[in-house]
């Protein structure tokens, strides 16, 4: 291995050195603990150290760094103090997560880390997220971020480069080509040459370096950091290395050619550089030996102080209280200046009023600059805003919810409006496990809505008319809410910006143009978990949400003998389930409607709460009314006959003479 001494000076080598030795160290000794039992899993970076040292060297303390699973030298280079490494990785409470996440999985604001979450690439969009907030201050700062070889194979990746490269943002994506993604080789994982060369199908620069050569590393990422502060721009680094040990210590290196980890054994990155800085006398054995017994002081001080942590204990109301941050509810009320406008208009309004008053509010969406939106909900708001607060975005939604959890990380509220809300599903995977978990995980919030124009009626077929909220209601750590009318509509999305949890804001496509109320002009806010009682009646109690309230309105209408009370529940997560229980003890009986499919949907968790909360004050089954068990059809009288409105009406009669 080739050094070129003078490309860094000589207290920054020494410097280096050290900063590798003690991940090797520390994985050493961690070795022997997994061995002993003590603890239970272990991703070996041993022979990649000098990628994740040479990068975090390079950036500021200041400047975001997101590692992957064999990056301790990223952790240990931001002098993390090693006993909360330690108790991180034995599940206790002076870790990161409280016991709630294992090895590498968390972040710290204090230290400018962000771990990962276990499926890889949702890391590489976070990144942008983070780069774009700084790139909206101004502030000149570069953030890296790690993947594996195997991680460049996932849409993350397309996705997050994509989205660097459309929007200039300054982020280092390190690549750390380790040879194979767990079993699988680099043969079988990509078929170009170089990953590198991806970087010209972005439109983006890129660079091979020589991952284990500290100095080529440290003294390459400083240079392109430095040039990236200037100018920001995303660049694509691919760093050669291997992975001399097993994917985790369980699962072995059988299948690596004895012939490859003897070659990467020659290039081990520590000694050859050790041997280099003793050559040119930069180094000594004696130093070494100190180096090697302060590091080795330090990591029995701190594991016996982690060894000497009890262990976590279990408190119900905490785990239960850390699944969301806590939202301060303001209340703030309006005037009474009212216009009669439309659920369209009243989102629109409530949206733009939340940008007046959240400077740093950004909008992303397909479409929704010039052009409005699909739905024109954003139409004016360029002109209003200018286009880095409302910003179109390629079609890539999972990079695009992953940049916006970015973005919460580094201060910045966001709304994303998914074109429809059936395309969520392609992001997915980052809602449910990254802006659900970050805060009982690691205590980070998501502080993003996430719009959704959902729901039936236009015959628009399976892939245009879902009302998917039960895919969510089911995920702990969001808030989702579905207003069935204007007024609602706008003080509860205002609510949603406003709170810094991750919302799923229900917008029906139905009521968009069809529902008219007077709307306060002025801003305002309406709280969650309250439910609207929308008529009053002893027979019977009718609960519903969305375009279901205006069915079940139209069949009491047609129907003005049925005593009934109408609960419009207007956020499922939190659900008003104490409106739902008074109710049921005045009537007695329940009729839950629901335009989604019947299985698994809010109606039959309601059913089961009542049932247990309320049994003997029921004086008939439950009845839940939904659509058939079917995809939504595109025939308007396929459609017709799968949505529940008609059945409704016969059900209601039934349960009432029941
Ligand atoms: C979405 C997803 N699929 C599969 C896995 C299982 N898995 C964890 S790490 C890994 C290999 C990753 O390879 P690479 O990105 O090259 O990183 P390396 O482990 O080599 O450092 C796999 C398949 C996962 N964690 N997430």
């Amino acid at each position: 291995m080739q050094y070129k001494g003078d490309s860094v000076d000589k207290a920054m080598q020494l410097k280096l050195y050290q900063r590798m030795l003690k991940p090797r160290l520390i994985e050493e000794k961690m070795l022997i603990l997994l061995r002993q039992g003590k603890i239970s899993k272990w991703f070996s970076g041993i022979g990649q150290e000098a990628i994740a040292v040479g990068v975090t060297s390079a950036l500021r303390p200041d400047e975001y760094i997101l590692p992957m699973h064999r990056n301790l030298g990223v952790f240990t280079t931001r002098n993390i103090p090693l006993h909360r490494l330690f108790s991180q990785w034995q599940g206790k409470s002076n870790g990161f997560t409280n016991g709630r996440d294992r090895s590498f999985h968390f972040g710290t604001q204090q230290y400018k880390i962000v771990g990962m979450i276990s499926h890889l690439g949702p890391q590489l969009g976070v990144a942008d997220g983070i780069a774009l907030a700084d790139l909206l201050k101004q502030n000149n700062k570069v953030t890296a971020v790690f993947t594996g070889e195997g991680g460049t194979s996932e849409g993350d990746f397309h996705e997050a480069l994509n989205l660097a490269a459309v929007w200039n943002l300054p982020v280092l994506f390190c690549i750390e080509n380790n040879g194979y993604g767990l079993s699988t080789p680099t043969n079988e994982q990509y078929r170009c040459e170089n990953l590198a060369d991806k970087g010209i199908g972005y439109g983006m620069e890129s660079h091979i370096v020589e991952g284990n050569n500290i100095l080529e590393v440290y003294s390459q990422v400083d240079f392109i950091c430095q040039s990236m502060r200037k100018n920001p721009r995303p660049v694509l680094l691919e760093f050669r290395t291997f992975r001399m040990r097993g994917h985790e210590e369980a699962s072995g290196t059988k299948y690596v050619p004895q012939q490859l980890l003897d070659a990467w054994e020659e290039k081990d990155p520590i000694a050859n550089f050790e041997n280099f800085l003793l050559k040119e006398k930069i180094l000594s054995a004696h130093l070494i030996e100190t180096f090697k017994n302060e590091i080795f002081a330090e990591i029995d001080y701190d594991l016996k102080k982690a060894f000497a942590e009890n262990e976590i204990e279990v408190d119900e109301t905490k785990e239960l209280r850390d699944v969301y941050k806590n939202f301060d509810y303001q209340e703030i009320n309006h005037k009474s200046i009212t216009k009669n406008i439309r659920l369209i208009d009243a989102v629109s309004q409530g949206l733009k009023q939340s940008m007046e008053r959240h400077e740093n509010l950004v909008v992303m969406g397909q479409d929704i600059a010039d052009y409005g939106g699909v739905f024109k909900i954003t139409e004016g708001f360029v002109e209003a805003f200018g286009k880095d607060r409302v910003r179109n975005t390629p079609i890539c939604e999972s990079a695009v919810v992953s940049a916006a959890m970015g973005l919460s990380i580094n201060g910045v509220k966001s709304v994303v409006e998914m074109q429809f809300a059936d395309f969520v599903s392609t992001g997915f995977n980052p809602v449910v496990n990254y802006l659900a978990k970050v805060h009982y995980r690691w205590g980070e919030h998501a502080d993003v809505v996430i719009r959704m124009p959902c729901g039936a009626g236009m015959g628009a077929g399976p892939f245009h008319s879902q009302t998917n909220e039960a895919w969510f209601t089911k995920t702990p750590g969001l808030k989702v809410v579905y207003p069935a009318f204007p007024y609602d509509a706008k003080g509860l999305l205002a609510t949603s910006i406003n709170d810094p949890n991750p919302v799923l804001f229900f917008e029906h496509k139905g009521l968009y143009r069809n529902i008219y109320q007077d709307v306060p002009e002025d801003y305002y806010t309406l709280p969650f978990g309250k439910a609207s009682l929308l008529r009053e009646g002893t027979d019977i109690t009718v609960v519903s949400y969305g375009l279901g309230v205006h069915w079940a309105l139209e069949a009491l209408n047609g129907n003005p003998d049925i005593k009934a009370d109408l609960i419009d529940l207007r956020t499922l997560q939190p659900m008003d389930m104490d409106a739902i229980f008074t109710s049921v003890k005045k009537t007695g009986k329940l009729i839950i409607l629901q335009e989604d499919s019947l299985f698994g949907g809010v109606a039959s968790d309601i059913c089961a709460l009542v049932v247990e909360n309320c049994f003997e004050y029921l004086d008939a089954p439950i009845k839940r009314v939904a659509s058939l068990e079917t995809p939504i059809p595109f025939a308007k009288n396929l459609e017709n006959n799968y949505l529940p409105k008609e059945r409704f009406s016969q059900e209601l009669l039934n349960l009432l003479s029941y």
